[in-house]
């Protein structure tokens, strides 16, 4: 080591009092306040400033470094070295610190606090005088480390002073402290020595600080992560797990990154609050009474949904009220739900032995939107007391269970049969109930229904002049098969063909020619009428040279010919006399009947007819042959309803014998009435006893062997469909209101099937059930609607209801099945309207004028375009071109089936509100030329004609005459008719101001 120069003595005490000075001015470093303190981030392994005793640092030789120890004002010990050898030659002094322990940190910090004289500054010595000193650390994991030897140390750097002083310096006070910090790792061992080599500068090291960084502990995403030393490079990250706090999970593993300078870095995963807790700062919290978390995922906790609580803290659910109910997949947060209530207003509409069910859905759906409806069938017994499932026999369409549409079609049920169809509404949770099921029932009655076609026919024998046939009852006969149609023809020939009739499953068509091919169909018939034809089955006649076996018939064909030939004249008599074929009164007598066709089409018998009790010259005995007589005993009356023609009409029960008691209506005839009334009241039931339709109205009886006489009748719930739709305004579906007249449809196709024009259809006579089931009613005997005040007398003396009634039945009486469907699109037109008044305040007159002119009703108020299209066709003028009811109803049926077809309304601009709109065959458009208005006509051919004469706008063509017509080139009688009657059209509707020419 150096020695100190012996010229040292003259510079101390200049350099001490500098020193001195200096550390006068160093006082104000008191730790606690001075930069270089431990930063939040830093852990200090020694800060000089911080020892109270002695350093205890050893230096060497004895006069290198020199502490002069002094106190501030707090009397804190300040630790200084100083070594000031400048004038003296190769100096060595070494300033060696205690051993000191890294804590485990691998990269340690030395923070020097130091000043410096600046060499230029001293008098004299400037070759020796140094203005650096160096710093050397040694590792151990011990205190051996006394005894290093120089060269042992390994150099961290040699310290250069930013700032250095003068004399000058000295005078003015100012100190120029300087501050250095080097960094050592990594570091291996459990601690090191420092070292400071002075070779000659001028300096006191005022302190010393060494320290390790950590990253200090922190929460992140309910994670804590500890505090980290950073790592052995000032470039490396510590990665670092932390530790979900209480309470909570982790999610995905959270971490994050201790960085060489002690900050946190790149936070990855995190941790939740588990169920029923919820964060709350760096804390999970318990979810409070009446709250609750069910996942982790969830951020807080939520309030019990709608029915459903919890007592408890810490909640992972709540539980559902009494009779309410979670589903397994239900979410916690979801309100408890519970059963739907049962389905309501359910209408069933019967076609032969297939039923369409509709109905709304339940007023309660439970609070669920998975509603769906489960249909079940039971058949039972006439009185409806023993019921059984329908079984596996009966299909649905679209299914059984699971229905997501309010409407199902029950096919292959048996004819003529009581079925009960409950219809439950279920939801998700209905099976979790114990309450009892809730469903809205329907009784109905299948039609008789005709037989399913025949599907195997085969050949027994063939000769020259015959093919005996035989084939396999249907499949479905649907009740007695009473005979069975033979219909063939040749070949190629199908317009001319021939029909014979057998009882059995076989026949015998002879009379044909040889070597000649014959087509066959048969069809059955039962009491319901014919079924559909079987497929062509194709034999050929033999050749005429016959094979021997073939011979031996000649005898059976000979007799079938003879045999064929009578039945032929029978029947030609039958048919030439005019002698109704009715089902029960006239019955072919011979067992095969033959009839012969060509390009025609002659009614056969088997469909029931309608007889009229006119016919019978004692009327009572009618109506005892179609009404029961019932003991008046057995009726109880309960309240007057309404006023009929004849009398009250009230409702009561009836209770047969052996029968369970039902609601009833009872018809009553007022005393003191005359004979011809008594007739007349009697005579509807006369009516009534013969139609059995779950459309029309049931006779159950009637009262004539006491007083007062009474007509019994099904109780209708509801009343008259008038009144009812009135008391209901738009609170229908479209499909229920279409039910209602598919309903009304089906009753009138039976009553016109069985020959009966009813001549006063219209809302008033339908009775609706409680099922919304609408029924026919109002058959008055005498047909000049004595009863309905809404008939009027005509010029020609009877007495009609005028709005209901089609033109040529006003005109000219002539009422049939094609008046009643005018009556039954007025019929349509109160429905779709809630009852609405056809033609409103309108007087007959004017409402008889505007039909004859070609006006109709405009469509209700948001009417589905088929439907308003269906009335329109219902009310064309020429009675051969309104739909069948046959048609109506399959046209009904398939608008329910496929109710999109509904959707479309009227367009708003071509419904005419409180105007009645020109009606023709096209629909009701306004021509917007005269080529649009002859092509209406189908003369189109004649546009040109009009044209070139100067007839180019409609307002010119209403001054045309018939005249002018043959003028211009239409020559034909039939063309002017039809051109000139539609002139008159025109005018009238220009006169109106309706249309726009
Ligand atoms: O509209 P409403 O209530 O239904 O008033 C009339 C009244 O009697 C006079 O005809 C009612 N009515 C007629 N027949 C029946 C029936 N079978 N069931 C229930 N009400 C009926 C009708």
């Amino acid at each position: 080591m150096a020695q100190r120069p012996s010229e040292a003595a003259p510079l101390r005490a200049p350099l001490f009092c500098w020193t001195y000075s200096c550390l006068l001015c160093l006082l104000c470093w008191k730790p606690q306040e001075c930069e270089g303190a431990a930063g939040h981030n830093q852990v200090n392994l020694l800060d000089s400033r911080t020892v109270m005793g002695d350093l205890g640092w050893i230096a060497y030789p004895k006069n290198g470094w020199e502490e002069i120890s002094e106190v501030d004002e707090n009397y804190t010990p300040i630790h200084t070295y100083q070594v000031c050898n400048v004038m003296e030659q190769n100096q060595n002094n070494w300033l060696q610190t205690n051993w000191i322990s890294n804590e485990g940190a691998r990269r340690i910090f030395i923070e020097l606090k130091f000043t410096l004289r600046d060499c230029n500054s001293l008098p004299g010595g400037l070759g020796t005088c140094k203005e650096t000193f160096n710093v050397y650390h040694f590792e151990s994991n011990d205190e051996d480390g006394r005894n290093i030897r120089e060269n042992q140390y390994i150099k961290i750097d040699t310290i250069a002073a930013d700032e250095s002083f003068t004399e000058l310096d000295l005078g003015d006070r100012v100190m120029k402290l300087n501050t250095e910090v080097r960094d050592v790792g990594p570091l291996s061992k459990k601690g090191f020595y420092l070292a400071f080599q002075d070779v000659g500068a001028c300096i006191a090291l005022v302190s010393v600080r060494v320290y390790y960084k950590k990253c200090p502990s922190t929460f992140h995403n309910l994670a804590f992560f500890e505090d980290t030393i950073t790592g052995a490079d000032s470039s490396s990250l510590v990665e670092v797990q932390g530790t979900c706090v209480n309470n909570s999970i982790k999610d995905d593993t959270p971490k994050m990154y201790c960085s060489a300078d002690g900050e946190w870095l790149v936070p990855i995963g995190k941790c939740m609050c588990k169920e029923g807790y919820e964060e709350q700062g760096n804390k999970c919290q318990v979810c409070q009474p009446g709250f609750f978390k069910a996942s982790p995922y969830s951020l807080s906790c939520s309030k019990c949904p709608p029915y459903s609580y919890t007592y408890d803290k810490g909640s992972v659910f709540c539980h559902c009220m009494e009779n309410y109910f979670r589903r397994d997949n239900d979410p916690p947060s979801m309100a408890c739900t519970r059963p739907p209530s049962a389905p309501q207003n359910v209408i069933s509409n019967i076609n032969n032995t297939s039923v369409i069910l509709d109905w709304s859905p339940p007023a309660d759906g439970g609070g669920r939107k998975d509603v769906t409806y489960l249909v079940i069938c039971k058949r039972c017994s006439v009185d409806l007391i023993q019921c059984e499932e329908c079984g596996t026999g009966v299909r649905y369409i679209p299914q059984e269970a699971g229905l997501k549409n309010t409407t199902v079609m029950v096919v292959d049920l048996l004819a003529h049969t009581n079925y009960t169809f409950e219809i439950e509404a279920v939801n998700g949770v209905s099976e979790l109930s114990s309450i009892p099921r809730q469903f809205v029932s329907v009784n109905v009655t299948t039609n008789q229904a005709a037989p399913s076609p025949i599907t195997v026919v085969k050949k027994k024998m063939v000769t020259k002049n015959s093919i005996s046939l035989t084939w396999q009852k249907p499949n479905r006969p649907n009740g007695i098969i009473l005979e069975y149609e033979i219909k063939y023809f040749e070949k190629a020939q199908e317009t001319s063909y021939t029909i014979i009739k057998s009882k059995e499953t076989e026949i015998t068509v002879d009379g044909l020619k040889p070597t000649t091919v014959y087509i066959f169909q048969i069809r059955a018939r039962t009491a319901a009428g014919y079924g559909g034809y079987s497929r062509k089955f194709e034999f050929e006649t033999s050749p005429v040279s016959l094979p021997a076996s073939a011979q031996s018939q000649v005898p059976i064909i000979a007799v079938s010919v003879a045999v064929g030939m009578i039945l032929l004249a029978v029947v030609s008599g039958l048919l030439l006399s005019g002698r109704r074929c009715g089902y029960s009164k006239a019955k072919q007598d011979p067992d095969e009947d033959k009839m012969h066709f060509h390009n025609g089409h002659i009614k056969l018998p088997g469909i029931r007819t309608y007889i009229d009790p006119h016919t019978y010259e004692d009327p009572s005995q009618a109506v005892h042959e179609f009404a029961k007589e019932i003991d008046a005993s057995c009726i109880t009356i309960e309240r007057v309803i309404g006023a009929g023609e004849f009398g009250e009409v009230c409702s009561g029960r009836l209770k047969l014998p052996g029968k369970r008691e039902f609601p009833v209506a009872i018809k009553t005839l007022k005393v003191g009435y005359t004979e011809k009334q008594r007739r007349d009241f009697l005579g509807e039931a006369s009516i009534m006893g013969q139609f059995d339709h779950p459309n029309i109205i049931h006779l159950e009886g009637v009262v004539t062997k006491s007083k007062p006489v009474m007509i019994v009748t099904e109780y209708m719930e509801n009343g008259s469909l008038d009144t009812f739709l009135k008391k209901n305004d738009g609170q229908f579906t479209v499909i229920q209101l279409v039910g209602m007249l598919r309903g009304i449809a089906s009753g009138m196709r039976y009553l016109s099937d069985m020959g009966y024009v009813h001549r006063d259809l219209a809302a008033r006579n339908i009775l609706v059930n409680s099922n919304l089931v609408s029924k026919v009613s109002d058959f008055g005997l005498s047909r000049v609607l004595e009863d309905d005040p809404e008939a009027a007398y005509t010029t020609r003396g009877g007495k009609i209801p005028i709005r209901w009634t089609a033109p040529e039945a006003i005109a000219y009486r002539k009422f049939t099945s094609a008046s009643d469907v005018w009556s039954y699109g007025i019929v349509m037109w109160e429905v779709m309207s809630y009852g609405e008044r056809p033609y409103w305040e309108m007087t007959n007159q004017d409402v008889i004028k505007a039909v004859e002119e070609g006006y109709r009703l405009p469509t209700p108020m948001d009417c589905p375009a088929a439907l308003y299209q269906l009335m329109l066709d219902c009310w064309q003028k020429d009675r051969n071109s309104r739909p069948k009811f046959e048609e109506i109803v399959s046209i009904l049926d398939k608008m329910i089936r496929n109710p999109c077809s509904l959707k479309t309304l009227v367009n708003a601009s071509t419904r005419v509100s409180n105007l009645l709109v020109e009606h023709n065959t096209g629909g009701f458009s306004v021509y917007q030329s005269v080529g649009e208005w002859l092509e209406s006509l189908k003369m189109g051919r004649y546009t040109e004609n009009f044209n070139e004469s100067g007839y180019t706008s409609l307002d010119i063509v209403t001054k045309l005459t018939l005249e002018d017509l043959k003028r211009i080139g239409v020559g034909l009688a039939g063309h002017q008719k039809k051109i000139m009657n539609s002139i008159q059209e025109l005018r009238v509707q220009f006169m109106n101001g309706m249309m726009s020419v």
